[in-house]
């Protein structure tokens, strides 16, 4: 039986200010992050039941709501591992020479990301492509659309309202950059290492 639970946020919950605040993160980490959780566990225990009676006329929507409670509950992780009071900086090492080798330049990758966070209805990803070795930004709407399938996310940005309408109200691109004031790469090259030791 499934049963995923809410991690605690890396830092306390006012860490992030002034650029993203202690009452959007409380919101977003205690009732939105959690809501998903409790949806992927809801949405699985459904689909058990379903294959033990034999009846399976809800898992089709069950299995829509595993992959849009499931995603959001990852793509959510992600989000707060790659922010941090001591971000802000650019990324170094072998992370930042492969956004070099594959966008032109980090300014050149960054002007992309920007814009697919501008674009989307939902977030923004950097992810390492199996499929074809690359690096790609994605725009991604709700938690599950618009996915490239080889795809490991690498940096995530959360453009949904909840993430910023309370602090900046409907202009996205200050939070945008107020993201970029608390990016930490730290755990991004981690997760970049790994998926090419995986694949490549
Ligand atoms: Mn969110």
């Amino acid at each position: 039986m499934a049963n995923y639970e809410l991690p605690s946020l890396p830092y306390d919950y006012d860490a992030l200010e002034p650029h993203i605040s202690e009452q959007v993160l409380t919101w977003h980490h205690d009732t939105h992050h959690q809501g998903y959780v409790n949806g992927w566990n809801s949405a699985e225990e459904t689909l058990e039941a379903n294959r033990e009676s034999g009846d399976f006329s809800s898992s089709g929507s069950a299995l829509r709501n595993v992959t849009h409670n499931g995603s959001g509950h990852m793509l959510h992780d992600l989000f707060w591992k790659n922010m941090s009071p001591e971000g802000g900086s650019e990324p170094t090492g072998t992370l930042a020479d492969r956004i070099e080798e594959g966008f032109g330049s980090y300014e050149a990758w960054k002007g992309e990301f920007e814009a697919a966070a501008s674009n989307a209805s939902g977030w923004a990803l950097l992810v390492y492509d199996s499929f074809s070795e690359e690096l790609h930004n994605v725009v991604v709407d709700k938690h599950d659309q618009g996915a490239l399938w080889g795809s490991h996310p690498i940096l995530a940005l959360d453009v949904w309202e909840h993430s910023y309408y309370y602090d900046y109200g409907p202009a996205r691109g200050d939070f945008i950059d107020a993201f970029f004031e608390v990016v930490d790469w730290e755990e991004p090259t981690e997760r970049y290492e790994q998926a090419v030791e995986l694949f490549e």
